[in-house]
């Protein structure tokens, strides 16, 4: 194979130089700061000593207020609350995060994951009607709903109040809910685009704090969940999510919240964490519980206030993690198979792969894998309840959400970040 290297621009001499200067650091080390947009003293301090200080002003995302109103609305009139996220890891973390939240404010909530295999992605009408028959009047969405149009408007339907937390992008219709957090919405002023779908449910209780006058820690005590959340979504670890990545590992690596601290018990490593640790040894874990059975067991793991129940839940979690490596291995040499028998297939610019018996929670990490052979974009599909379902992997330069948006007639349902 023929390397081709591609060279970063050049920052500017007199920018170098003079940062090198205030700094009393050597130029190389001031060029890979200019690089990487930090030009002055005070970006540099930013850069090198993180502070929770700063921290964006949570009323700065559009319909923050909104949110808080509801929620204040619905404690004051005891309403039941109903916590709804994604199964991966981002979600449930969110959960936990927002789900415990509240718990110190009222006891009337709850919290719901749908079940990837028969649910799937988004917001569910099962969830709905589960959230109507059990008397929930606001569903606060996390890291998903964003294009639930649909499914927004059934709720309200039926009186049922929807908050929706999310960082995916949105589709051309916002859902109608009371309130709807999402950086990425084009009239949301937020200075920060790339928060975790956990951290977009950190900064709903950041504002709840603020707005009440509470102590900071009510939500700080959440930070080892962001950080983990922030690994394991891949969002870019600039900004504020440095920050927040920053504190999140110390609070890791020296008072984890008790299920945290069980599930790294359990993966044979408990000190040191860095987030590359965090994408390796926890991440998988809390990802298998849904991939292979459901993702409201990683909840009750993270939720656990008694060791015991901990040990159990990490314990279990930790099982289902090795079944997922042996699925995943067996799929991806069966793709592998498939694309490596067919001279066509291996020509081709694009990998699309089906058998109907693939595991549906484990196609996205055999198409990760598959871009390690064949780097081109990826998409694996698989069969679930009558319908052909499938997950995409893209490589740098390819926008695989705007090729989707192409075919999006063809289509019932898809997103992406
Ligand atoms: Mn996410």
């Amino acid at each position: 194979m023929q390397k081709r290297w591609v060279n970063t621009n050049h920052a500017n001499q007199n920018t170098v130089n003079a940062l090198a200067e205030q700094l009393n650091i050597d130029t190389t080390l001031a060029q890979i700061l200019v690089q990487r947009n930090i030009h002055t003293f005070n970006e540099a301090k930013e850069f090198f000593r993180p502070q929770l200080s700063q921290l964006h002003d949570p009323f700065l995302m559009k319909d923050m207020r909104k949110a808080v109103s509801r929620i204040d609305l619905a404690i004051q009139n005891n309403e039941n609350i109903l916590v709804y996220g994604d199964y991966d890891v981002d979600g449930t973390t969110a959960v936990t995060l927002l789900y415990s939240f509240l718990l110190q404010f009222t006891s009337a909530v709850a919290y719901y994951i749908p079940d990837r295999h028969s649910e799937g992605y988004g917001i569910s009408t099962t969830g709905i009607d589960f959230a109507k028959d059990n008397d929930f009047s606001l569903i606060i969405a996390l890291d998903c709903g964003i294009r639930s149009v649909d499914k927004v408007a059934y709720a309200n339907s039926m009186g049922i109040d929807f908050i929706i937390c999310d960082h995916h992008l949105p589709g051309d219709e916002i859902p109608d809910a009371i309130a709807v957090l999402d950086p990425k919405i084009n009239d949301c002023a937020y200075p920060f685009k790339e928060l975790s779908g956990c951290g977009i449910g950190f900064k709903l209780a950041q504002a709840y704090c603020i707005d009440h006058n509470l102590d900071a820690e009510l939500y700080l005590r959440y930070l080892d969940l962001c950080a983990v959340s922030i690994a394991a979504d891949i969002v870019p670890i600039v900004d504020e999510n440095r920050i927040l990545a920053h504190f999140g590992l110390i609070k890791l690596n020296n008072h984890p919240i008790l299920g945290l601290k069980h599930l790294m018990q359990s993966s044979g490593r408990t000190k040191n964490y860095t987030i590359g640790d965090v994408v390796f040894l926890i991440a998988p874990r809390i990802n298998a519980a849904g991939r292979m059975g459901h993702a409201k067991d990683a909840v009750k793991m993270l939720l656990s206030s008694h060791p015991d129940l901990a040990d159990e839940y990490s314990s279990y979690i930790n099982q289902q993690n090795d079944t997922r490596k042996s699925f995943d291995q067996t799929i991806t040499q069966e793709a592998l198979a498939i694309i490596g028998n067919n001279d066509v297939l291996v020509q081709r610019k694009t990998t699309v792969v089906f058998q109907d018996s693939w595991n549906k929670g484990v196609i996205g990490i055999v198409a990760s894998r598959l871009i390690e052979t064949y780097y081109r974009p990826t998409i694996v599909l698989t069969e679930s309840n009558g319908k052909y379902t499938g997950s995409a992997r893209s490589v740098w330069g390819y926008d695989l959400y705007e090729a989707l948006l192409l075919c999006s007639d063809l289509l019932e349902q898809f997103g992406g970040h």
